[in-house]
């Protein structure tokens, strides 16, 4: 919980930004008032939806961890502020992600669910992203499917989730909690979750191997402030790096550990790391990611095109005289780092307002 004194000052920084922005969000003298008053009476105020709009591009253009930050003026925002009910939430969330999916051109869009009310926890989406498979945790300590989900995996079978179909990409329900209740959990429906089954552009043994992501991400798991006002439920969605997809989730040895398989195909010798069958391996599931999406008319960028369009932000920003804040470690690609411009950077790691926050006691 923040201090009123916080919530004040920050939203007056947010609401003067505002009025200078030269967007719909510019406001009076009054606006200020009627916010300070709301503030000092309830401990919050209610933003307007231009506010709202700007705040979160703001919070985009802010977010230390994001390398598609170029993009931050385009973010499309749904407003759901009127949701009362989980059904409602769930709705919207679907809704959210036939909207962003988009047949495979994604739209870059969030969805705000209603501001926290002071002294309560307010809405909140359990999963860390709209779309995510299930980790199931087997008797024998390994972990079928994702292992990185296997605690959102066992909370959505507590509540009474029956389980997937069993395979290692099982799509997780939504896991929904209202203000003034209990989770509940939805499944998604079929036709709302777009996947890619991978093949590779020359091998065609890849597609035996049976991997497969979706088609984009949808950060669920963090709440937006905007001018000391809190969205705990603010699901956004952005494109995929080729990077994020094959160089981590399929191919880190805690999540689905793919090169051995593919290295053993390719007849790479596995004996000792000096072969670099990780690296070759590696380098054929990226082609097999960017090839596939491609394929099916799904938008991914690569990790040499966004480095150089984040560096293009960073000329632009300094134009209207701001410096970027960054985690360099986000932004530089896992793999062929040294390709990309953005490695001889340095960046200011400075926190800075309107932003997004991870949810503190997030399941994985
Ligand atoms: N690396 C994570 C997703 C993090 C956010 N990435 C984006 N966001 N591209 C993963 O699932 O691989 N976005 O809003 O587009």
């Amino acid at each position: 919980p923040v201090q009123s004194d916080d919530v004040l000052s920050e939203a007056m920084d947010f609401l003067r930004e505002c009025g200078q922005s030269g967007t719909r969000a510019a406001v009076s003298g009054r606006r200020l008032a009627e916010a300070s008053a709301g503030i000092l009476a309830e401990g919050t105020y209610p933003q307007t939806y231009s506010e709202l709009v700007h705040g979160a591009r703001l919070a985009w253009r802010n977010a230390l961890d994001c390398l598609g930050r170029p993009h931050w003026n385009m973010l499309h925002v749904r407003d759901a502020r009127d949701v009362r009910t989980p059904d409602e939430c769930y709705d919207a969330c679907v809704e959210h992600l036939r909207f962003a999916t988009n047949g495979g051109k994604i739209r870059l869009v969030l969805t705000a669910f209603p501001q926290r009310a002071p002294g309560t926890t307010g809405w909140r989406i359990w999963n860390s992203h709209l779309v995510r498979y299930a980790g199931y945790r087997t008797s024998g300590g390994a972990v079928m499917g994702d292992p990185d989900t296997a605690d959102l995996t066992q909370f959505a079978l507590e509540l009474g989730w029956p389980g997937g179909a069993g395979t290692p990409f099982d799509v997780l329900p939504l896991i929904i909690q209202p203000p003034d209740g209990p989770p509940q959990w939805y499944p998604l429906p079929e036709d709302a979750v777009l996947q890619v089954p991978l093949s590779h552009p020359e091998y065609s043994w890849f597609e035996e191997l049976e991997l497969k992501w979706y088609a984009h991400p949808a950060i669920s798991n963090h709440i937006l402030r905007i001018g000391g006002v809190e969205y705990p439920a603010a699901p956004f969605s952005g494109w995929y790096t080729c990077t994020e997809v094959a160089a981590r989730n399929l191919s880190d040895q805690h999540r689905y550990n793919a090169l051995p398989s593919i290295a053993g195909r390719m007849g790479l010798d596995q004996r000792s790391p000096r072969s670099l069958w990780q690296d070759r391996a590696l380098t054929e599931l990226l082609r097999a990611v960017l090839h596939s999406y491609d394929q099916h008319g799904v938008t991914m960028v690569d990790h040499h095109f966004a480095a150089e369009a984040f560096v293009r932000h960073e000329h632009r920003e300094a134009k209207a005289g701001r410096t970027v804040p960054a985690r360099w470690r986000s932004l530089v690609a896992p793999t062929a780092a040294s390709t990309t411009p953005t490695f001889t950077r340095e960046y200011p790691e400075e926190v800075r307002m309107p932003n997004f926050f991870r949810h503190p006691d997030s399941p994985r």
